[in-house]
């Protein structure tokens, strides 16, 4: 290009020098929102070392199927003295463990899990029933579940080639229906036997 093609009529402005400027405010707004980023990624990196999450609990993954909480015998949903349900479960490729799991409605739910091979994690249906499992610690959580029925408990941590057909199912009974099945000591489950 010329120099006198690029040059604006007299008394028009000069729409090179509008581009540049625009480019220019631009390229503030782009190196600001980097900055921002780097700022919080330092400021959580800090804050998480100088205060690390509480109550992490640890598991032995090479043990986990012979001994302690999460040995076979013991996954499914129990009713503890206190009342209190908990519901046990581990996860691998790719699947879980129970396969079936009952909850009852409207009482508080814990939910006890681990993984023994690699990230997976769950989400029960449109509920907020959703953590991560992680070889080697136990992710828990309480939640209620509002109202009875059949929710699709998927893993929605991509965790290899089988990770699409890797679900569960939770039935949420009616409370006095599910109370009616509870008995000390026992592990609840619906997978059909
Ligand atoms: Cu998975």
């Amino acid at each position: 290009m010329s120099t006198a093609a690029s040059m604006p009529p007299a008394g028009e402005p000069d729409s090179h020098a509008i581009a540049i400027a625009a480019e220019r405010r631009w390229a503030w707004v782009v190196i600001a929102i980097m900055a921002l980023l780097v700022a919080m990624m330092i400021f959580t990196g800090l804050h998480w070392a100088a205060m690390p999450p509480s109550r992490v609990e640890t598991v032995d993954v090479k043990t986990l199927h012979l001994k302690g909480e999460f040995v076979e015998s013991n996954l499914g949903t129990s009713v503890g003295a206190d009342g209190k349900v908990t519901v046990r479960l581990v996860a691998q490729q790719y699947s879980f463990q129970p396969q079936c799991i009952v909850v009852p409605a409207g009482m508080p739910v814990t939910f006890r899990g681990t993984s023994t091979d690699t990230i997976h994690g769950f989400v029960v249906g449109t509920t907020n029933a959703n953590t991560m499992l992680i070889p080697a610690f136990v992710s828990t959580f309480t939640t209620t579940f509002p109202k009875a029925g059949e929710q699709l408990m998927p893993c929605h941590e991509y965790c290899g080639t089988g990770h699409e057909a890797m679900w569960a199912r939770v039935q949420v009974l009616p409370a006095a229906e599910f109370m009616a099945r509870a008995k000390p000591g026992e592990r609840l489950s619906c997978v059909p036997r």
